[in-house]
C-alpha cells in the first residue's frame, strides 16, 4: 500500500514525509522524490505481542512517498509534468499538503496563505489534467477502432468517454461510479482525479485552538464527501518525533495536539482506501496484515502466501476483543468464540486469523 504526498512547493511535504518516516530532515527545501515505508503502530498487536512474547513482532507497513515536481511557473499555474504523473501512477491513495501556516522567511508560491484556493487551485488542475489525458485518449481510440480488431480497444471508448463526461462537469473521477471491469479498464492510466484523496491542512502553532474551524471550512467548500480533511503540525510535530515517546506524550499534552500526524495519516489512509487489519499470532511471531473490508477469509489467506489461496481448508477465528476477554485459544474454545470458518466468512477487522490448508 502506498500513499503519495502532493502539494505547492513550501506546504510541508517534505517535513511531514520526515515525521512519519521518522528520517532526518536532509531533503527539505529541495524537490526530492523519497519513498518510506512506515510501520502501522497497532496497540492491539502490542497487546497481542506481551501476550504471547513471540521471537518477532511484524507491523503492517504503508509506503510513504514525498512527490516532488509541482512548482509554480512564471504564469500562475503548475506543470504537471511526466515525471510527476509517473510518481503518482503507483499511488492507492493521494493527501493533498495544504499550507496554512505563516512563515515570512518561506514565501508561499502566491504569496498569500488561503487554504481553500489552494485545495481548490490543486483539483482544478489535476481535473485539467485528467481531461487533457482523456481527451487525447479519445482521439487516439476514435482512429484505432477502425483500423484494429482489439476487442479491448472497442470496450475502452465508451469508458473513457464516460469519464470524459464526468472531468468536463469538473468533477473528480473519485465521484463516477464504474463497475469492475470498467475500472480495469483505467488501471493502467495515471488519472488524477480517480485516486481516493485526503487533505492534510499544515498548521501552525497560532491555530491550535482554530483547527477544527479551519478543517470544517475546507470540509464545506468541497462537494466531494468522500474526501478526509485533517489538521497536522508540521514543524512541532517534526520536532516532536525526535522526541523519546515520555517527552512527545507529555509535549503534546502541552501543545493540545490529541493525535499525533503519524496515526493521523495512517487512520485516514486505512479510512479513505477502505482497509482493516487481522492478525497472526503464536510464538514465532506476531503480525498485523493489511486487508481491504469486504476480503473473505481465503483472501485473506491469499495475502499470508499464494498457497494459503490455493490450498486454502478452512480459517480458524477468534475477534480481538474476545480474545483479550478469555484470554487463550483453549479459553475461548470453552466459551464458543473459537470458530471455524469457510473460504466465503467476510474477515473482521481484527480478526485473529489461523489458516487451515493443504
Ligand atoms: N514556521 C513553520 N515552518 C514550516 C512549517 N512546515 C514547514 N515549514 C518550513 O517551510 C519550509 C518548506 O517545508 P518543506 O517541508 O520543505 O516543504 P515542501 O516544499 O512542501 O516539501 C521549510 O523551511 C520548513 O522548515 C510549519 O508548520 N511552520
Ligand atoms: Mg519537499
Amino acid at each position: 500500500m502506498q500513499i503519495g504526498l502532493v502539494g505547492l512547493q513550501y506546504s510541508g511535504k517534505s517535513t511531514l514525509f520526515n515525521t512519519l518516516a521518522q528520517t532526518e530532515i536532509q531533503q527539505t527545501g529541495k524537490e526530492e522524490a523519497v519513498i518510506e515505508v512506515v510501520k502501522v503502530p497497532d496497540e492491539r498487536l502490542d497487546k497481542l505481542t506481551e501476550m504471547f512474547n513471540p521471537k518477532k513482532k511484524v507491523n503492517a507497513t504503508i509506503e510513504v512517498f514525498d512527490i516532488p515536481g509541482l512548482q509554480m511557473q512564471d504564469d500562475g499555474k503548475v506543470k504537471i509534468t511526466n515525471t510527476f504523473l509517473n510518481n503518482v501512477k503507483n499511488n492507492d491513495a493521494l493527501f493533498y499538503v495544504i499550507r496554512q501556516f505563516e512563515e515570512p522567511s518561506v514565501p508561499h508560491p502566491m504569496n498569500s496563505i488561503d487554504v481553500k484556493r489552494d485545495v481548490e487551485f490543486l483539483e482544478t488542475e489535476f481535473l485539467l489534467s485528467d481531461l487533457s489525458f482523456l481527451e487525447n485518449r479519445i482521439d487516439k481510440l476514435q482512429k484505432e477502432v477502425m483500423k484494429s480488431k482489439d476487442d479491448r480497444l472497442k470496450r475502452e471508448l465508451p469508458v473513457i468517454e464516460k469519464c470524459q463526461k464526468h472531468v468536463e462537469q469538473e468533477l473528480p473521477l473519485r465521484t463516477i461510479k464504474l463497475d469492475e471491469n470498467e475500472r480495469k479498464l483505467l488501471s493502467g492510466y495515471q488519472l488524477l482525479t480517480l485516486k481516493p484523496l485526503a487533505i492534510a491542512i499544515n498548521c501552525d502553532e497560532n491555530s491550535i485552538q482554530r483547527v477544527e474551524q479551519i478543517v470544517n471550512e475546507v470540509k464545506d467548500s468541497i462537494s466531494d464527501k468522500s474526501v478526509a480533511v485533517i489538521p497536522f503540525f508540521a514543524k512541532i510535530e517534526y520536532e516532536l518525533s525526535q522526541m523519546d515517546e515520555e517527552d512527545r506524550t507529555s509535549f503534546m499534552e502541552d501543545y493540545g495536539i490529541k493525535e499525533s500526524a503519524l496515526s493521523k495519516i495512517l487512520r485516514t489512509s486505512y479510512e479513505i482506501l477502505g482497509l482493516q487489519s487481522f492478525f497472526t499470532v503464536g510464538e514465532d511471531e506476531c503480525r498485523a496484515w493489511t486487508i481491504k473490508k469486504n476480503y473473505t477469509a481465503q483472501d485473506s489467506a491469499g495475502v499470508i502466501h499464494t498457497d494459503f489461496y490455493n490450498k486454502f481448508i478452512r480459517a480458524e477465528v477468534v475477534g480481538y476483543d474476545d480474545y483479550i476477554a478469555h484470554g487463550s485459544f483453549a479459553k475461548c474454545k470453552e466459551a464458543g468464540v473459537w470458530r471455524l470458518e469457510g473460504k466465503e466468512y467476510i474477515v473482521k477487522d481484527g480478526d485473529i486469523l489461523n489458516i487451515r490448508h493443504n
